[in-house]
């Protein structure tokens, strides 16, 4: 009888299937061996304070925006309340909390009306909250190529969601050009970088466009210990986390810890892996990972086939392995890239980098 080894190499049918297969396995026991045998047996997540959110009873995402108005000199601003006032609406004499918005795909808004729903919105995507000093400025990160539609509905619900939360802000879209394969980690270490250039920020938000959130008390602040995983429930997983150590779509850290872990990798070329070897680095820089509770980490994600030009990355199973000796020295010490045009666009700020057009992977 022939055993299982046998049936799957042979000189007609190399290995190569078997060895990607131990490979997975292997980082995935390495993951919860990790997960283990350090303190936190427990998953993290951030306090949410009670809430218990219905979903099935939504509001309007520019709720109360009308109530934002031109403000004073800037000099008499006092420190705004701890918690938004615009989060709440008022109905018969009755203060309710808004929380779950209406999220919905079916109309694409153009630019211009995005514009004129967000009068207060500066060039560059930037706002600043008229009638008092905002507790944190926050930088929005997008990676982008040839997702237009995604980006109008990005724009369209987040706009309002930041300034009814009345963060200082600026929305970056870090375009790359060429036909090189995207790379999402190496978009976001340029996107950080530049966006240092501008601004002190306390927190730097790495967002997929494609992901909206769905609660507006899901704050677009950073956690001060840990590096956050916002986008802790999906509507693709089914609201809930895919993994344990899932690190994708949407997350949030200071410049501080960015710079731990020495930013993102730049090597992953295509779809996958890359959150994954954030997620190590981490933990290889002597941090942990604390994360949105699922209740308020609600987020729709635009439906759309792969992308061309975004193709899984075959050698994603053979990096990940190797976080350990990679992290040192692959990422925001070692990005070379060159920056074509720097746009103040009405929305946001457009950074536009090119990686190069050969090899294609
Ligand atoms: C995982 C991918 C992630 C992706 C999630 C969710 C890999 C590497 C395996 C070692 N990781 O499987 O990059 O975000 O699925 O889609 O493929």
């Amino acid at each position: 009888m022939r055993t299982a080894m046998t049936r799957l190499c042979s000189p007609s049918r190399p290995c190569s299937l078997l060895v990607l297969a131990l490979l997975q396995l292997a980082f995935v026991l390495f993951l919860y061996r990790r997960s283990l045998s350090n303190s936190f047996t427990s998953l993290l997540y951030e306090d949410d304070h009670g809430g218990h959110w219905d979903y099935t009873k939504t509001h309007d995402v520019y709720t109360n925006l009308s109530l934002i108005t031109p403000g004073p000199d800037r000099e008499t601003l006092v420190q705004c309340p701890a918690q938004s006032p615009l989060l709440e609406y008022t109905f018969l004499l009755s203060t309710f909390t808004v929380g779950p918005l209406t999220i919905s795909f079916q109309k694409i808004p153009i630019m211009s009306k995005i514009e004129r729903k967000n009068p207060y919105v500066k060039s560059g995507g930037r706002y600043t909250p008229p009638h008092c000093k905002a507790w944190y400025k926050t930088a929005i990160l997008v990676p982008h190529r040839n997702r237009e539609p995604h980006l109008r509905q990005l724009l369209y619900y987040l706009h309002p969601f930041l300034q009814r939360q009345q963060l200082q802000y600026a929305i970056y879209v870090i375009h790359q050009t060429g036909n090189r394969t995207f790379n999402r980690a190496k978009l976001l270490n340029v996107g950080v970088r530049e966006a240092l250039k501008d601004e002190d920020w306390d927190c730097l938000f790495l967002h997929d466009v494609d992901l909206i959130p769905e609660n507006d008390h899901n704050l677009y602040v950073c956690n001060k210990r840990y590096p956050k995983h916002v986008s802790s429930a999906m509507n693709k997983f089914k609201y809930r986390l895919p993994y344990r150590m899932y690190f994708g779509g949407v997350s949030a850290l200071t410049p501080d810890q960015y710079m731990r872990i020495n930013g993102f990798p730049n090597t992953y070329w295509g779809w996958g892996g890359e959150d994954d070897d954030i997620s190590a680095r981490i933990y290889f820089a002597g941090m942990k990972i604390i994360r949105t509770p699922l209740s308020l980490g609600h987020y729709k994600m635009i439906t759309h086939s792969m992308d061309v030009g975004n193709e899984k990355n075959e050698k994603r199973f053979d990096m990940v392995v190797k976080v350990s000796k990679s992290w040192r020295s692959d990422g925001m010490n070692s990005i070379n890239y060159s920056l074509l045009k720097r746009e103040e666009l009405p929305l946001y700020t457009n950074i536009t980098v090119d990686f190069g057009n050969s090899p294609s992977v």
